[in-house]
């Protein structure tokens, strides 16, 4: 099938490799200079690297979709009480998922060095990391049950974490009690109680976001937490972006997906994959390595993808849908293809651009997600293909500035292109999701929020994380604009603030163009960076966070408590 090309925005030669994150511009020479320090500030000494692992060996991981039970299943029914607009939006699917500490395979070399041959330590939910994949439909509430059923913290193995629990999905349109608010947390032997609306944000079905993501965000333990394993992904489908790439639906996108979840292992929906990367470093006994000590990020120094060090997929000659996630802690990534072919961008934040971005890299900060579409049918089969990340960091406070080349490039994954005559009904579509309209005229606010570094901690606004203190109050059914400011000189901060999608404005006094014309829900960054947003709060009232996404500052307190009010 010829892919059409016609309305696609040709990104230059010079943007295709641009840092999209850093607003679309190449960082200045002096932001570069100050950004190359010699040596990065960890020591082989308490951060010796991992043990060697062969690359390539291990498959791809692909997590099923995560199966509803019968809700007069749960012990403990659910109460409307707890939850805002419960009886307007009754869930139609319900879940449960266990929290519980056990063994991943991350690689089969490195369990084989763990006691027992066991494998490695981790936090998972229902026995796997990344845990199930929520699959959900807008119009169809949800309802999920999450079960602490961890050891006590005197009980756990686990040498990093705290067995307390609180879960995100980032960045669903969630009422206040279900979004993983960090102080509200289930200890060992409690469940928490999940409602998802499924609701479009103002009922705009252009406010749907497609890849999301549910995480760890237990006050002062999220890095931990999350490196200990408790992160997976979510999708969310709707008339248009239904995953079927044979929907004969009008208006169906029919990117690349047939629905064929609950498959055998490694057929989630066939041609629409998730991908999440966690870089993780290793003991010598093949266990999760973490220094709680060095408050500028965690650095892993092996790429894992859906927890499994360095994989293979084998794929078919025709086109893919990829969901990418930068699961963290710490790291930035620019990602390549081995031969530097060039793909299509589709989304920015887990939202469907207007129209297909045609780049050769993608960069994504700590929590920031892009689906790509990638075309096998150019490769022979036997061909492989690698992923590579060419993004150069050497301590968690953000990107070095360098690009990576050759042999230094960190291996991500591979593809292996197999012998197959398979149909591809899919299409990378001319135009997929409207953006919303912006009225600055509904604008009541504005607002700033300065990212910085005070005290050996982390701040915003010169303040650190307190739960008590409501640092900004805006009214339901109003538009603010606000400004991320980046006051660091030599670090980059992905600030994410809860609940809404923003529209960039102005990214350093420019007006975005490419990916970066979208919703998006994490502000990545660089040393001085200003991000000008629009923001409107609608439909649910209640406490929220903006923090720093790199879950080492957000640990050491870059994080502020903010309320929706009534209207
Ligand atoms: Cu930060």
């Amino acid at each position: 099938m010829t892919i059409k090309r016609r309305q696609i925005l040709k990104a230059g030669a010079a943007a295709l490799t641009t840092p999209a994150i850093f607003g679309g511009a190449m960082l200045s020479k002096t932001a570069q200079a100050q950004l190359c320090r010699p040596t990065g500030i960890r020591s082989p000494g308490t951060e010796p690297d991992s043990p060697p692992v062969t690359p390539f060996t291990e498959p791809l991981f692909i997590p099923d979709a995560l199966s509803p039970v019968n809700p007069a299943s749960l012990t403990t029914p659910p109460d409307p009480n707890r939850h805002q607009r419960f009886d307007e939006f009754q869930p139609i699917k319900y879940y449960e998922q266990r929290i519980t500490e056990g063994y991943w395979n991350y690689h089969s070399e490195l369990t084989q060095l763990t006691p027992n041959q066991s494998g490695s330590l981790a936090w998972m939910y229902n026995g796997s990391t990344p845990g199930e994949t929520l699959v959900a439909r807008y119009g169809e509430p949800v309802f999920v049950r999450r079960y602490n059923d961890l050891p006590t913290a005197d009980q756990i193995q686990m040498p990093i974490g705290y067995p307390a629990i609180s879960t995100h999905l980032h960045n669903a349109h969630t009422a206040s009690e279900s979004d993983g608010y960090p102080m509200d947390f289930a200890e060992p032997g409690q469940f928490w109680d999940h409602h998802y609306a499924m609701m479009y944000a103002r009922n705009d079905p252009n406010e749907a976001l497609a890849s999301l993501w549910y995480h760890d965000h237990m006050i002062d333990f999220t890095a931990t937490n999350v490196y200990a394993g408790l992160s997976g992904m979510a999708i969310f489908y709707d008339h248009i972006d239904s995953g079927d790439e044979n929907d004969k639906h009008p208006h169906a996108l029919r990117l690349p997906g047939n629905m064929r979840f609950g498959g055998a292992p490694g057929s989630a929906n066939g041609y629409d994959i998730s991908l999440i990367l966690h870089d993780v470093r290793f003991d010598s006994s093949g266990n999760p390595a973490y220094n709680v000590f060095d408050t500028d990020g965690h650095l892993g120094d092996l790429i894992t993808v859906n927890r499994k060090v360095m994989p293979y997929l084998n794929v078919e000659r025709r086109k893919y849908r990829f969901r990418i996630y930068d699961g963290g802690p710490s790291r930035f990534y620019e990602l390549q293809l081995g031969d530097g072919d060039p793909f299509f961008i589709i989304s920015n934040d887990g939202n469907l651009l207007e129209e297909p971005v045609e780049a050769t890299s993608i960069v994504l900060g700590p929590a920031n997600r892009q689906d790509v579409i990638i075309d096998f049918s150019r490769y022979s089969p036997g061909q492989t293909v690698e992923f590579f990340n060419v993004m150069e960091q050497i301590n968690g406070q953000g990107p070095s500035g360098r690009r990576l080349d050759g042999p230094s490039r960190m291996n991500v994954m591979q593809f292996r292109i197999i012998d197959s005559n398979v149909e591809d009904n899919s299409q990378i579509p001319d135009f997929m999701r409207k953006l919303p309209p912006i009225n600055l005229n509904e604008v009541v606010a504005e607002r700033e929020w300065v990212f910085d570094h005070d005290m050996g901690l982390w701040t915003v606004n010169g303040s650190f994380m307190d739960p008590t203190i409501i640092s900004a109050a805006p009214r339901q059914g109003t538009a603010e604009i606000w400004h991320f400011r980046n006051a660091g000189s030599s670090w980059a901060h992905p600030c994410h603030v809860h609940f809404e999608e923003f529209q960039v404005l102005e990214w350093n006094g420019k007006k975005p163009t490419g990916v970066l014309r979208s919703r998006k829900d994490v502000a990545t960054l660089g040393p001085n960076d200003h991000a000008k947003v629009f923001y409107r709060f609608d439909d649910f009232v209640g406490r929220y966070v903006i923090h720093c996404h790199n879950n080492v500052h957000e640990d050491n307190a870059m994080m502020l408590r903010w309320d929706i009010t009534p209207g």
